[in-house]
């Protein structure tokens, strides 16, 4: 496998890389074990937790969405292939006037996210009451960009808050890694955020610190640790910690990538003021 990430190759070898561990979703473990596991690897790769066709018919609706010209000739919004070329006009991701901005302003996208199960999962991990945090965001990479999520940790872009919370990402659609996948990096949830703080400085972001590095294989070796991946399907669900490291490749295969992140924590916990809002590509948070 040829991988990237903000246009940086990184050799998929055994040192650098190794397999997320999976939890089963048709029995799942009762909530003290899940919350066990959730603290001890910082994550839950959850194969399958979501319906296949939900999560694909809101791949069709937003790639619906898009003006012509974006989805490769003959092809179905439902596939989500690339054409391989933008068309002109159309703004940033995310921000007002893009269709990622409307789309997670609508009832689409509440009533998919409105699933009582993904409510009781986080109400079980978190052990109390829990509520999504209304920012949550919808990200779509395709292949060209060389454009990908840095390796960070949650907590550094919500620290006015409490660090009580859990993550959700989605993809919405397949996702092996040459799609854009997320990786997380083995254990790293058990740093102290000194450790990291001198990879800070290798950065192609100067000026924002909230990251730790655009390079994976500089992480990973300066680390000492391998990023987990797997080759994710449309209804796996994946929870993380606010503290562990992960990252995501660039996209390099026809079919688009599109996920979506949300979180949750506790009712009774102070939430960051900035994450109150519906999400916008540009709202700085
Ligand atoms: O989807 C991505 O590339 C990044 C998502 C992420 O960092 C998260 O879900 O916390």
């Amino acid at each position: 496998m040829n991988l990237s990430s903000n246009g940086v190759a990184i050799p998929f070898s055994p040192a650098l890389f190794g397999p997320l561990r999976a939890t089963g979703t048709d029995d799942l473990p009762d909530p003290v074990a899940l919350r066990e596991r959730l603290h001890e690897d910082g994550y839950l790769y959850l194969p399958g937790f979501l319906d296949r066709e939900d999560v694909l018919r809101l791949r069709a609706r937003y790639f619906s969405q898009l003006p012509a010209g974006f989805l490769a000739p003959g092809t179905s919004a439902r596939e989500g292939l690339f054409s391989g070329r933008v068309p002109e006009g159309i703004p940033e991701h995310g921000v007002a006037g893009h269709p990622a901005h409307a789309f997670v302003r609508s009832e689409t996208f509440d009533r998919f996210l409105d699933d009582p199960r993904l409510r009781k999962l986080a109400a079980d991990l978190l052990d109390g009451d829990a509520r999504m945090l209304p920012r949550r965001i919808l990200r779509h990479f395709h292949r060209g960009v060389r454009r990908a999520s840095r390796a960070h940790v949650d907590f550094d872009y919500m620290n006015e808050g409490s660090p009580r919370v859990v993550t959700m990402w989605i993809p919405v659609g397949d996702c092996p890694p040459q799609s854009g996948a997320l990786v997380y990096l083995e254990g790293s949830h058990r740093l102290p955020p000194e450790a990291y703080e001198p990879l800070r400085d290798t950065t192609d972001r100067p000026g924002d610190r909230r990251q730790i590095c655009h390079d994976l294989e500089f992480t990973a070796r300066s680390l000492d640790r391998r990023w987990l991946w797997t080759d994710f399907s449309a209804g796996d669900l994946m929870v993380h910690l606010p503290r562990i490291i992960h990252a995501s490749l660039d996209a390099t295969t026809e079919a688009m990538r599109l996920s979506i992140d949300t979180r949750f924590m506790r009712q009774s916990d102070a939430p960051d003021p900035r994450w109150l809002r519906a999400w916008s590509a540009d709202d700085g948070a």
